[in-house]
């Protein structure tokens, strides 16, 4: 049978401009899936490298104006790679326009400017995903099934990390491509809102609502010449993060996020202690789940390390055969593959915008939490 065909215009073409593309160009060949994407329209400002990237990632047309991108009818799909602070305007006007969306993470910069995209999707009922892809590493995914079936138990403790070490240079200009992240007005915040939200969306995913938290952030380098003004400002984001959180089901959460670990590029990692059993990952071992089960015969108890390379285990079948492994890029094909299948049967992929407004508080009150230096309650969804 004829595929359907699901029109893509793309916003940005940064990095995560080419992890969605590749997902786009891969995902029918690995996943049989009711749709066919196409990659239709990409669109961002600067023409000459606009075209170059349309032709190395297949896009047919390209628009420098993200209105005329979403007033389009061959546009079914609006996914917005575009940096933090344009996501809720295009979120709206794409919602507006009945297009399905998908939004880079954070999905906005604070909690109340992410509210009105999630009632806008709301409204509009239209499909719509926040692009937390390690949720589709296939080792997380199987620590979420092995939770779901209990086997960890009631759960104690969850402690989690995401360390970099790229900003340590005072000479590192702040603003402008590449250099956003660290521009409060663009980004939002620092760490928390780029980093610590992976490790927020992983922990409500697996160990559910987080009801408060208690933060120090810091900014080491408190001044830094902006890219776009030439000028030197103030640095308005956390560089640094650690939070305790109490989490809805009695556990205890303990998060820290810095781009100042000299020698880490972009470990993240969790471990989840239960009465029964504990689990741990880190990406740079992606292929990997750390598993102890007290459950085992006492003489050969002791921390397994699993190999979720098997076609038993979550996405694997797609792939090559047991023992092959697979990587970063694989995440964000998942993720489309998820979503896709979701349209198909009618039903939400996780995490929906609403998924992710419930990091946003989480983040909100990280924040607010690091400022006042007291514990701070999470607003509910
Ligand atoms: C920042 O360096 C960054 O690229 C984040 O923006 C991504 O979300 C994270 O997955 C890797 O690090």
């Amino acid at each position: 049978m004829a595929k359907k065909k699901l029109n893509v215009g793309l916003i940005g073409y940064g990095f995560m401009g080419r992890t969605h593309s590749n997902a786009y160009r891969k995902v029918g060949n690995f996943f049989d899936l009711d749709y066919e994407v196409v990659t239709k329209a990409v669109c961002a400002r600067n023409e000459e490298r606009l075209k170059s990237f349309a032709d190395q990632w297949g896009y047919e047309s390209t628009e420098t104006d993200w209105r005329k991108l979403v007033e389009r009818d061959d546009i079914d799909l609006i996914d917005i790679g575009s940096p933090n602070d344009t996501h809720q305007e295009i979120a709206i006007a794409a919602a507006e326009a009945g297009k399905m969306i998908l939004c880079e993470k954070p999905l906005a910069r604070t909690g109340e400017e992410a509210k009105p995209m999630v009632d806008a999707v709301e409204k509009a009922g239209v499909p719509n995903m926040v692009w937390y892809n390690y949720r589709r590493v296939p080792a997380v995914t199987l620590a979420k099934q092995l939770i779901d079936e209990g086997r960890l138990g009631k759960i104690f403790h969850y402690r989690s990390k995401f360390l970099q070490d790229w900003t340590i240079s005072e000479d590192l200009p702040q603003g402008g491509e590449g250099l956003w992240r660290l521009d409060v007005n663009v980004a939002g915040s620092g760490v928390t809102g780029d980093l610590l939200a992976h490790n927020i969306d992983t922990a409500i995913w697996l160990n559910g609502s987080i009801d408060s938290v208690s933060a120090l952030t810091e900014t080491f380098i408190k001044e830094r010449q902006h890219s776009l003004t030439g000028k030197v400002e103030k640095v308005g984001i956390d560089d640094a993060c650690i939070f305790m959180a109490e989490f809805k089901n009695g556990s205890l959460g303990n998060f820290e996020s810095t781009r100042y670990a000299r020698g880490h590029k972009a470990l993240y990692d969790f471990e989840i202690n239960g009465e029964k059993a504990s689990i741990a990952w880190d990406l740079h071992d992606m292929n990997r789940l750390a598993y102890f089960d007290h459950g085992d015969d006492s003489i050969v108890r002791g921390w397994r390390s699993i190999h979720v390379t098997d076609g038993d285990q979550p996405y694997m079948d797609k792939w090559w055969v047991p023992g092959l492994i697979i990587g970063y890029e694989h995440t964000f094909i998942h993720q489309v593959a998820d979503f896709l299948e979701g349209v198909a049967k009618g039903e939400p992929a996780s995490p929906t915008f609403k998924d992710a407004l419930e990091t946003q508080y989480i983040c909100d009150a990280v924040l607010k939490s690091g400022k006042s230096r007291a514990w701070e309650k999470v607003q509910k969804v």
